[in-house]
């Protein structure tokens, strides 16, 4: 590909998948973290939500880094994905490109468009990661679901992470599982906070790895399916919010602007009340700059960088939002 007379070839890709909320952005930042220091990676993050919230958790590691929020990246259209990774390749000239599809994803969608014809000699698309909380392998509502069965089934490289949280019975369980899977996986490994080794990223790939549910997003928009048919109310000149619903998923952003501050403690009591299945956001508090981030019945909080503005985005089996609203508004200083 030839973007203002610069030819862009084989930049090795990598696709980071795994279910909301498994720790995926943590695994990126450690990757950053780690990457030869004489080179330049980027990375491609596509959220559920319409208010992108990674790229703001992610804004101080120094890499390169493009957003495409609303909806996964297989059907929010593949032309704003398309056109964010070729800007992406054309303004930072990476040695190497990160992807983190939304953790509602169907990762077949997002590894076939990179394997379209009109990439295959610009990028060399490398092992697909894949992060697990091996608690959740017992778990029906994930079991059932198929985008978390997928993941796991067209990865190259599965990764338990969360193990701090996990049992003996379930790592060992996570273990058998992955072992016995088919293709073999080139790589099975235990972590905790994304702690993933760079060199993994160069395993070997199997193009024979076959989706469970090929079907799953192979879709028309349809009645459960409307990534995009987004919803915005504008509260008042100074803050807004904006919906959206797909595969069983309820979304909703909210956007404050930077000069409405945040009580800190009355952030962490709402955060600690856990008023939905996912939530994260990063808020100017009255102790500065906050990024909030919960998962599974715990969150962390910790000072970041300043944005143009404070945004949060839950995401939840139910669309019932009034309270939470109600619970951030009471959170703002007087
Ligand atoms: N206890 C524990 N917490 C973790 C671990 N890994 C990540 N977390 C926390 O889990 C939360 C979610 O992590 P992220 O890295 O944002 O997860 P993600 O997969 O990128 O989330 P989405 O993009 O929203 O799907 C954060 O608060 C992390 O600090 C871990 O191994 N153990
Ligand atoms: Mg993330």
């Amino acid at each position: 590909m030839a973007i203002n007379n610069r030819v862009y070839q084989n930049i090795p890709t990598n696709i980071i998948t795994g279910f909301l909320g498994v720790g995926k952005t943590s695994a990126i930042l450690h990757l950053l973290a780690h990457k030869p220091a004489d080179q330049r990676w980027a990375v491609l993050v596509n959220e559920f939500g319409e208010i992108g919230i990674d790229g703001a958790l992610m804004k101080d590691s120094g890499a390169f880094i493009k957003e495409v929020p609303g909806g996964c990246m297989c059907c929010s259209s593949n032309l704003p994905t398309q056109m964010a990774l070729n800007l992406l390749i054309k303004q930072a000239a990476p040695d190497r490109i990160l992807i983190e599809p939304t953790g509602l994803g169907h990762p077949e969608r997002v590894i076939a468009m990179l394997r379209e014809p009109h990439y295959r000699s610009v990028l060399d698309l490398r092992a697909t990661v894949c992060l697990v909380d091996p608690r959740k392998l017992s778990d029906s509502r994930y079991r059932e679901n198929p985008a978390f069965t997928d993941q796991i089934a067209l990865s190259d490289v599965l990764v338990a992470n969360r193990c701090d949280l996990c049992s003996g019975d379930e790592i060992e369980a996570f273990y058998r599982f992955a072992t016995e899977s088919q293709p073999p996986k080139a790589r099975i490994a235990l972590v905790v906070h994304g702690a993933i080794d760079v060199a993994w990223l160069d395993a070997a790939t199997s193009k024979d790895r076959r989706a469970i549910h090929p079907e799953a997003h192979a879709h028309p928009h349809g009645e459960d399916h409307t990534h995009g048919d987004t919803h915005v109310r504008v509260a008042n000149a100074r803050w807004d919010r904006v919906e959206n619903r797909g595969d069983g998923f309820f979304s909703c952003g909210w956007r404050f602007e930077a000069g409405m501050q945040f009580e800190i403690r009355a952030l962490e009591r709402l955060f600690s009340r856990e008023p939905a299945l996912r939530m994260k956001g990063v808020f100017h508090t009255d102790e500065g700059w906050q990024q909030f981030n919960a998962a599974d019945g715990s969150y962390t909080a910790r000072p970041c960088v300043a944005a143009n503005a404070s945004i949060i985005e839950a995401i939840d089996r139910s669309r019932n939002w009034e309270s939470l609203e109600r619970g951030l508004l009471d959170s703002l200083v007087r």
